[in-house]
C-alpha cells in the first residue's frame, strides 16, 4: 500500500508474480485497476517505497526465478520507467526498503532461501 500517484490517498499495488496492477483510490471509496505492468518472472515478494527520493512510490520486486532484484521507477499516474535489474543470487524471497546508512536515501535489502541477505545501496540503485 502506497500513495502512488501522489494524491494523499492509499493506493494498493498488487503482485500477480510477473506483473503488478495498481488499485488506484480516488479518495471516495472507488478503486480503478490498471492494466498488469511487468515484473520478472515469479517475483515472489515485492515492495512500493520512494527510492528515488522524488516523493512517489516505486516497486522493487526479489525476483525469485530470475535471481535479481528488480526496480520500476514511478513516472506519475499509473506509469513506470523500464524496468531495472540487479543480481541478487539463487532464489532471492524477501525484500526490505530501509535508510541502512543513515543518508536519508532508502536501501534495498534482499534475502535468500540460503540465508544470504544482499544490500543494495541507494546510489547504485539508479
Ligand atoms: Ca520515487
Ligand atoms: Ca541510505
Amino acid at each position: 500500500m502506497a500513495d502512488v500517484d501522489g494524491n494523499k490517498t492509499t493506493d494498493l499495488v498488487v503482485n500477480h508474480f510477473t506483473a503488478f496492477s495498481i488499485l488506484f483510490n480516488d479518495g471516495t471509496g472507488k478503486l480503478t485497476l490498471t492494466p498488469d505492468i511487468e515484473a520478472r518472472s515469479l517475483a515472489l515478494d515485492m515492495l512500493a517505497a520512494d527510492l528515488n527520493g522524488d516523493g512517489l512510490p516505486d516497486v522493487a520486486a526479489a525476483d525469485y526465478a530470475a535471481g535479481s532484484v528488480s526496480v520500476r521507477y514511478n513516472q506519475g499516474v499509473g506509469t513506470f520507467s523500464p524496468m531495472k535489474s540487479f543480481v541478487a543470487g539463487t532464489s532471492p524471497v524477501c525484500i526490505a526498503a530501509g535508510d541502512l546508512d543513515g543518508d536519508g536515501a532508502l536501501e534495498l535489502a534482499v534475502a535468500s532461501l540460503q540465508g544470504i541477505v544482499n544490500v543494495y545501496f541507494n546510489g547504485c540503485l539508479h
